[in-house]
C-alpha cells in the first residue's frame, strides 16, 4: 500500500511543489492503513486481483487522509498532532491544507476512473458511486457536519450511531465494499460483507472513543483526552468505559456471525476485526 500510494502521489519536483510536499506529508509514513487492509481483506473473499484492489484501497486511503487533514484544522477539531506528527496546517499553514484536502479528494476519484478495476465500465462506474456517497453528505462529511452540532449537547446512543454509521462507518463500508468488487461478488456474500462492515465500522468508533480516554497522546501519536475536554458525546460518556469495551466485543461478535457462511477466505476479515478492537493506538 505504501508504494502504491507514494507512486500515485505527484512527485516532490512537480510544480506546485509545496502543495504535493503537503500531500505527501500528509498520506506517507503513518498510519494503520485499516481501510486498505479491510479492501484488501474483502478482495480475497471475492477472488479479486491484487493489481486491482491495490488501486481501490489507496482511493479509500486518499479519503480517508483528506478527511483527518481537513478535520485537524482550527475550523473543525483545530489539533496540532496526528500521526505522531505537526497536523498539515501546522507544519505548512491552513490554505494548504485546505488544497492538499481538496487534491486528496480528486486523487481518489482520478485514480478509481483511470484504472480497470472491475469486469466491466457500469460496474466500476457504480464503484466511483459508491465511494463518492461514502465521503459525501450522506456519507462521512454529512456525519462530519453532525459531530461539529452535536459539541455540547446531550445524544442518546441511537443519534450517537447514527452519527458514527456516517461519519466513520461510510468510508470503511466503502473500504470493504470496494475491494470485493475488485472481484465476483454474489448477492449473498455482499450482504454478508456489508453486515460485517456495518458492525466494524461502529466497533472501530468505540474503540476510538474509549482510546481517546485512556491512552496517552504519545501511544495515540494524536492529541487524547479531546472528547472529553470538548464535552463530546461519546460512548464512553454515555456508557462507561466498561460497557463500551463490552460493545466493542459484542459488534466484533456480530461482525464475526456475518463472515460465518463465507468459510476460510474470510480468515482476514476475522483478523481485522480483531485487530480493530484490541488496537492499542
Ligand atoms: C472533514 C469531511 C471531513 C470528515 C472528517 C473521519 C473524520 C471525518 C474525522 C476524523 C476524526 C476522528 C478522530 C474520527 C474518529 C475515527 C477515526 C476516523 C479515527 C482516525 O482513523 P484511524 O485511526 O487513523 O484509522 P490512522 O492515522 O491510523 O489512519
Amino acid at each position: 500500500m505504501e508504494s502504491v500510494l507514494a507512486e500515485w502521489l505527484p512527485a516532490l519536483q512537480i510544480a506546485p511543489q509545496r502543495l504535493h510536499e503537503a500531500m505527501r506529508y500528509a498520506v506517507l509514513g503513518g498510519g494503520k492503513r485499516v481501510r486498505p487492509l479491510l479492501a484488501f481483506a474483502a478482495g480475497e473473499v471475492a477472488g479479486a486481483a491484487i493489481e486491482r484492489v491495490q488501486h481501490a484501497a489507496a482511493a479509500a486511503e486518499l479519503i480517508h487522509a483528506y478527511s483527518l487533514v481537513h478535520d485537524d484544522m482550527p475550523a473543525m477539531d483545530d489539533d496540532a498532532l496526528r500521526r505522531g506528527k505537526p497536523t498539515v496546517h501546522v507544519e505548512f499553514d491552513e490554505a494548504t491544507a485546505l488544497l492538499v484536502g481538496d487534491a486528496l479528494q480528486s486523487l481518489a476519484f482520478d485514480i478509481l476512473a483511470a484504472q480497470p478495476l472491475a469486469d466491466d465500465a457500469a460496474a466500476q462506474l457504480k464503484m466511483v458511486q459508491l465511494l463518492a456517497q461514502a465521503a459525501g453528505s450522506r456519507g462521512m462529511a454529512g456525519g462530519q457536519a453532525i459531530d461539529l452540532a452535536s459539541v455540547g449537547k446531550p445524544l442518546d446512543l441511537a443519534e450517537l450511531e447514527f452519527m458514527h454509521i456516517h461519519k466513520t462507518g461510510a468510508l470503511i463500508r466503502a473500504s470493504v465494499l470496494l475491494g470485493a468488487q475488485c472481484g465476483a461478488l454474489p448477492d449473498a456474500t455482499a450482504a454478508a460483507l456489508d453486515r460485517y462492515a456495518k458492525c466494524i465500522g461502529l466497533a472501530f468508533q468505540v474503540v476510538d472513543d474509549v482510546l481517546d480516554a485512556e491512552t496517552p497522546t504519545a501511544t495515540l501519536g494524536k492529541t487524547a483526552g479531546k472528547d472529553a475536554a470538548n464535552n463530546k458525546p461519546t460512548y464512553v460518556s454515555l456508557l462507561g468505559v466498561t460497557r463500551a469495551r463490552e460493545l466493542a466485543l459484542e459488534l466484533r461478535a456480530d461482525a464475526c456471525t456475518a463472515l460465518a457462511p463465507l468459510g476460510a477466505r474470510a480468515e482476514r476479515l476475522r483478523q481485522l476485526a480483531d485487530f480493530v478492537v484490541e488496537r492499542t493506538f
